[in-house]
C-alpha cells in the first residue's frame, strides 16, 4: 500500500521478509569495506546516527563542513551500491537514470536525526529514494521553510519512500525509534539507505 505524508510517497511492505534479510547481508558487505564512521558536526560535536556509503559518492560531514566525497574518510572509494537497492531504485524512482550514491544510516536505541533540508545534490529534479530496515522509526515532515508544521509517520521495515517534486526540499527528520519492534537485525536498531542522483 502507498501512503502519502506531506508529498512523501510510502510504500509499505516494499519489501518481503527474505529480501530484508537478503539486502541485510548486502550492507554488511558494504559495511566491512567502508566502516561506518560517527561523522562530526562544524560546531564539534558527532552526530548520533553512525554512517557509510556506496557508490560513486559518499555523503561526510567534519569540522570542514558536509558535502559528498569520492572516498571514505579512511581513503577508499566507496564500494559498489547493493543491488537490491539499485533494483527498488528502478522499481521507484521514475527516472531513467541509476543512483550515484547510496549513504547507509545505522540508529542504535537512542539515534535520531534533526529536521533538516537535503540539499547537497545538484538537481532537485531527481529525487531521493529512502530504505528502512530493522525497528520501527518514527519519521517526521514538514514544508520546504524551517519550523512550518508537520505530520509524522512510523517507517517499518521493508518500507521505501520517494522523495520527489514538491516534497523534495520538504524539511525531515527522526525523532526516535520503537526499539525491539523488529528481529531483522540481531542486536536491534535501524538501518536507512538513501539512495541519490549528486551531480
Ligand atoms: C524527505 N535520513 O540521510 S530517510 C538523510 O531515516 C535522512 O535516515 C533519514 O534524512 C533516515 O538525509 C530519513 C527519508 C528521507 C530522505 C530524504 C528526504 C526523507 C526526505 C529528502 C527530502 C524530503
Ligand atoms: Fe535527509
Amino acid at each position: 500500500m502507498i501512503v502519502d505524508v506531506g508529498g512523501i510517497k510510502v510504500h509499505q511492505g516494499a519489501l518481503d521478509a527474505g529480501q530484508q534479510a537478503e539486502l541485510v547481508e548486502q550492507v554488511r558487505r558494504v559495511v566491512r569495506a567502508a566502516p561506518l564512521f560517527r561523522p562530526e558536526t562544524k560546531r564539534g560535536g558527532k552526530m548520533s546516527v553512525r554512517m557509510t556509503s556506496a557508490g560513486r559518492y559518499g555523503w561526510i560531514s567534519d569540522r570542514a563542513g558536509y558535502r559528498y566525497e569520492r572516498t571514505h574518510p579512511d581513503g577508499p572509494e566507496w564500494p559498489p551500491i547493493p543491488a537490491i537497492a539499485k533494483d527498488i531504485w528502478r522499481d521507484v524512482s521514475g527516472v531513467s537514470c541509476d543512483p550515484q550514491s547510496c549513504l547507509i544510516n545505522f540508529y542504535d536505541a537512542d539515534a535520531k536525526m534533526g529536521m533538516h533540508q537535503d540539499r547537497d545534490e545538484a538537481n532537485f529534479e531527481m529525487p531521493v529514494v529512502s530504505i528502512s530496515l530493522g525497528d520501527d522509526a518514527l519519521f517526521r515532515v514538514g514544508g520546504p521553510e524551517r519550523g512550518g508544521k508537520t505530520q509524522s509517520i512510523w517507517l517499518s521495515s521493508g518500507d521505501v519512500a520517494v522523495m520527489g517534486g514538491e516534497a523534495r526540499l520538504n524539511y525531515h527528520g527522526i525523532d526516535r525509534l520503537r526499539t525491539g519492534s523488529s528481529t531483522l537485525l540481531p542486536h536491534g536498531g535501524r538501518i536507512n539507505l538513501t539512495l541519490r542522483v549528486v551531480d
